[in-house]
């Protein structure tokens, strides 16, 4: 008996995620959030076309708020393998309407992209994040931008746009790899006047990283973690859980079948600490984050009672 109490206190400490600052306080939860895409556009790799009309988009954004999601991140460009770029403009007539809407109707959103112009504009409708899934390396004005507006940032790691990235997936140790640059950005986005506490980070799981890149991002999101910022994962409906979920013919099953795995990934991570999971189907992840919220506590309470009693024992054998 005591000798298992011993043990839980050597265990790692469950350390309280950070969270940045410049939101509202409603979203500030002992728990990991959840963010519902909405992709305005016609060729996401999994709901392309599906919310493409501003008035879909933003009865889908309502929805997944209604379904627990607690931010939208709303897009106007798709990232998919071998898409190509839209011009701002389109961009912007695609995302602004949508924000505009959602903004209205009390949502906090995020906006999905890789320019500085569309970050501002965004930001001017109400946009409260802005999700540049290039760290900062697709527009030299988009850290400017995210100082001068003071808008939370999401870093996410990358290596190239979506036509190209694929030939990027080349790691020595793909998590100390994705940490380091990651490192170069918070030093550039320090730089450029970025406050560190506006600051999120992001792995960018399946951006110029295949399958196998993918697994050691999720098992050892404590290094990233140990950043010191907070961690946005985006597993959701991805490429790398298509392939893990394979019959035994070694089809990857498609994007809508992977909302299970996506919820797993989401308790695992959110077990971890990571901030929020950015999601396609909100329902699962809603409640894999609360799972995990309560394993944390628990855990949590578990190592209090044990280091508690572990006093006692080590005051009782010095007696
Ligand atoms: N993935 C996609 C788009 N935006 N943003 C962040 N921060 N992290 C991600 O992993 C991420 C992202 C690609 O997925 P989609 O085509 O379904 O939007």
């Amino acid at each position: 008996m005591t000798g298992a109490r011993a043990s839980t206190v050597t265990r790692a400490p469950v350390s309280s995620a950070p969270r940045p600052t410049g939101l509202p306080e409603r979203l500030a939860l002992d728990r990991t959030l959840v963010m519902g895409v909405v992709n305005v556009t016609p060729d996401s790799f999994s709901d392309g076309g599906r919310w493409f009309e501003p008035a879909a988009a933003v009865r889908h954004g309502l929805e997944l708020l209604a379904e627990g999601a607690d931010l939208l991140d709303v897009g106007g460009e798709s990232t998919r393998p071998d898409a190509g770029r839209v011009p701002a403009d389109v961009e912007l007539g695609r995302v602004l309407p949508v924000i505009d809407a959602l903004v209205a109707h009390g949502a906090v959103v995020s906006v999905d992209t890789t320019r500085a112009e569309v970050a501002r504009v965004a930001v001017d409708h109400g946009a409260l994040i802005i999700n540049d899934v290039s760290g900062g390396l697709a527009d030299p004005d988009m850290y400017r931008t995210a100082a001068r507006t003071g808008a939370v940032y999401v870093a996410m790691h990358w290596r190239g746009h979506a036509d190209v990235m694929d030939a990027f997936d080349v790691y020595d140790d793909v998590v100390a790899d994705v940490r380091r640059e990651l490192g170069d950005r918070l030093r550039a986005l320090a730089a450029a006047g970025v406050a560190a506490d506006r600051i999120v980070v992001d792995p960018g799981l399946g951006f110029a990283k295949s399958g196998a890149s993918n697994w050691p991002l999720l098992a050892r999101i404590d290094e990233l973690a140990s950043l010191g910022h907070p961690v946005l994962v985006g597993a959701s409906r991805k490429r790398f859980l298509g392939h893990l979920l394979a019959g035994s013919g070694g089809e990857p099953v498609g994007p809508l079948d992977r909302d299970d795995a996506t919820a797993a990934v989401t308790a695992l991570v959110a077990a971890a600490g990571a901030w929020c999971v950015r999601v396609h189907a909100v329902h699962g992840s809603a409640d894999a984050v609360r799972v995990a919220a309560a394993w944390r506590s628990a855990r949590a309470t578990e190592n209090d009672t044990g280091k508690q009693l572990d006093d006692t024992t080590t005051k009782d054998v010095t007696r």
